[in-house]
């Protein structure tokens, strides 16, 4: 049987990663290829799986940890893709703070699964709203230098670096941080591309055609600023029941509620890496985003429909503490509750700092 090319987008939370991997996998598509996506979080119920299933794709989902340290989960996830139709090719999302993935996932499925897999490189994107602030030399509040850390290491092992959204980033921007990714990188091709508007796609396709490099030696990584960097980022996935006697916009109420839990951590002096909201009907869907604290918050998926109910999903990653992320989403769901006549009734929620990583496997060489 042919191997399924496996295929990795990484980079911070945020980056744009899942919004990559979607025009990514409408371009396979196109072409007649198979394709099967995979995404990860460290918890369930993840905006990312819905948007994307809601755009036709066939989506596992590997909830709980890291692929690195749910390798096996991994593997079972891509063997149960498409069981009817096996794909040509896997798109797979690791969790925006992971790091490491070289060793930990590509190498380990090459040595154990070679016959299986094809592997695809690691493109990882470079998120504008924090590489500004570390890469530039103007040093902006960011997050803390073990969250720096990771968001370095992340492109310190790539077989090529995007900087995403430079639809967004005037040229001055762009140049600075193309220069500053390679002097610090060098060695490692970059390019500008837009995952919103497409530009510098075709040079993405290319990429994701190459190989993996053959590292001459395995990226050293300190797990203890790995895993206190990101316990650093307060966690949280709910699901909010909206229910009203009238009907609500659904791409309003995504909204603002993507907005008024970002205000209230902006006044609590808190930085975003990616806060998300989904709202869901039988047939529609919606999505807002907020990407850092000096952004705005966006409608990245529109529905332009009314209704009278709808699920809810809140992810949210922030530099704040569990509890208080929780204060805030409960609160906010409240007030806008009060505001708006829908009903919010909050439902499952998880809401942790992740845990130290423990790879499955950690090659000793490649
Ligand atoms: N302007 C612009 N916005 C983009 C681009 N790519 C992604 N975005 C936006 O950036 C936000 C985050 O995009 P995602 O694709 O969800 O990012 P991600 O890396 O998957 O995020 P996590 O899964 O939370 O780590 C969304 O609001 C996207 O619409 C781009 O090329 N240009
Ligand atoms: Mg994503």
């Amino acid at each position: 049987m042919k191997p399924i090319r496996f295929l990795m987008i990484g980079g911070f939370l945020g980056a744009g990663k899942t919004t990559t991997i979607s025009r990514l996998a409408k371009y396979y598509t196109d072409s007649g290829l198979n394709v099967g996506l995979v995404t990860n979080d460290q918890a369930y119920d993840l905006v990312d799986t819905q948007t994307l299933r809601s755009q036709g794709f066939d989506v596992g989902e590997v909830p709980g940890a890291c692929f690195c340290c749910k390798f096996d989960d991994l593997i079972d996830t891509v063997s149960g893709l498409s069981q009817e139709k096996t794909p040509d090719i896997v798109i797979a999302e690791p969790v925006g703070s992971c790091t490491d993935l070289f060793a930990t996932v590509i190498q380990p499925m090459r040595e154990l699964f070679g016959d299986r897999f094809e592997m695809g490189p690691l493109i990882v994107l470079l998120k504008p709203e924090h590489g500004k602030k570390i890469l530039g030399e103007k040093k902006g509040k960011g997050f803390s230098p073990k969250a720096e850390y990771i968001f370095l290491k992340q492109l310190e092992e790539a077989d090529s670096i995007a900087i995403n959204k430079i639809d967004k980033l005037a040229v001055a921007d762009q140049q600075m941080l193309l220069n500053a990714v390679k002097t610090r990188f060098a060695g490692i091709p970059a390019f500008g591309m837009s995952a919103r508007n497409g530009e510098g796609f075709g040079t993405l396709v290319e990429s994701a055609a190459a190989e993996p490099l053959r590292r001459k030696s395995l990226m050293e990584v300190d797990y203890q600023t790995y895993a206190e960097g990101e316990a650093e980022l307060g966690w949280l996935n709910c699901q909010v029941r909206a229910e009203s006697d009238s009907k609500f916009e659904l791409d309003q109420i995504v909204f603002d509620l993507v907005q008024r839990i970002g205000q209230q951590l902006a006044d609590a002096n808190c930085e975003v890496a990616h806060l998300k909201v989904l709202g869901q009907t039988l047939n529609d869907t919606a999505v807002a985003n907020l990407v850092g604290s000096t952004t705005e918050s966006e409608l990245s998926l529109a529905s332009e429909i009314k209704t009278m109910t709808c699920d809810l999903l809140v992810n949210a990653r922030v530099a704040a503490g569990p509890e208080q992320l929780e204060t805030v989403v409960v609160n906010v769901t409240r007030e806008l509750a009060v505001d708006t006549g829908v009903q919010l009734t909050v439902g499952n929620m998880q809401s942790f700092r992740p845990g130290k990583p423990v790879p499955t496997h950690r090659a000793e060489s490649s």
